[in-house]
């Protein structure tokens, strides 16, 4: 896929700095959109606007969890880039992976803030231009963890279900406009998310991906590219992608 299929398109990609949001705007400036490339590392957003040195791009430090970096970033906006028609919600972490009742309530609150609660205040931020507009692709980044549940998943895999539901009610709510909303589903990607979890450790990050052909952000980026080039009557309510060396296991059972 590689023809200007994006070229009357405005991007706002949330976590461009690295993994599926940086593969995202990297297909969209390659088929001609215009991209609002947003993460809270500067130091990256200055290397892939000096690497990419388009005017169809712009870099904005964000961090999603402040109002007031979310407000800064939508009044400050140049005009060629205010009618932002696809918001690609992709900003999000995980924060270790202990059992509930060892887990540090401060990574639960962290996740909290970012996938659910920074998630939700871009999308009031955006969808009314949209609306107006009658316009507009919502990808919300969600994950295997939504639907499937596994040990130390606790909290990350609520905030990924919350965004799952948050899609569908959006797809209540828009309906009579031609606003489209998907939920991205996706399993194991070899991106920085397990560094994330991991805080740093990259060696028990290494451990999650090792013997596993493994999503890439890119490939995650084109399934994504694949929801957006679909016919505008079509919309894809949720969407679940996993590496074929990644299933489902038996249920769990305590025989002691
Ligand atoms: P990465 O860690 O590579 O990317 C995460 C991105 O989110 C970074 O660009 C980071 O930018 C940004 N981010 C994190 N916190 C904030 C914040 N407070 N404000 C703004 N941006 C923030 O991971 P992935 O690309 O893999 O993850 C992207 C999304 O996909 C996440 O929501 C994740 O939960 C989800 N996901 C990942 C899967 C995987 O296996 N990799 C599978 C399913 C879903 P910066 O640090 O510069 O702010
Ligand atoms: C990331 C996928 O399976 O590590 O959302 O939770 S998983």
């Amino acid at each position: 896929m590689s023809d200007a299929w994006a070229t009357d398109r405005i991007a706002l990609v949330t976590g461009a700095t690295s993994g599926f949001g940086e593969a995202m705007a990297r297909r969209l400036l390659a088929g001609g959109g215009r991209v609002i490339a947003t993460g809270r590392r500067a130091d990256r957003l200055a290397a892939l606007g000096a690497e990419l040195a388009t005017e169809r791009l712009l870099t904005r430090v964000l961090d999603v969890r402040e109002d007031a970096s979310i407000a800064d970033l939508v009044s400050g906006l140049p005009e060629p880039f205010q009618a932002i028609d696809i918001l690609f919600n992709n900003a999000g972490l995980a924060l270790g992976l202990k059992k509930a009742h060892e887990a540090d309530v401060d990574d639960w609150q962290t996740m909290i803030d970012t996938n659910v609660s920074g998630l939700v205040r871009i999308t009031r931020a955006i969808l009314p231009g949209m609306v107006a507009r009658n316009r507009g692709d919502v990808i919300n980044m969600s994950s295997v963890a939504a639907s499937y549940p596994y040990p130390g998943g606790n909290v990350y895999g609520a905030t990924k279900a919350f965004v799952r539901q948050f899609s569908l009610n959006l797809r209540a709510d828009l309906l009579g406009s031609k606003v489209r909303v998907t939920s991205i589903e996706p399993g194991m990607a070899d991106t920085e998310f397990s560094v994330v979890r991991f805080k740093g450790d990259q060696t028990s990050a290494d451990k999650v991906y090792a013997g596993v052909h493994a999503m890439s952000g890119d490939d995650v980026a084109l399934v994504c590219e694949g929801v957006l080039r679909l016919p505008a009557h079509i919309n894809i309510n949720s969407l679940e992608l996993m590496p074929v060396q990644q299933a489902f296991g038996p249920f769990a059972v305590d025989r002691g």
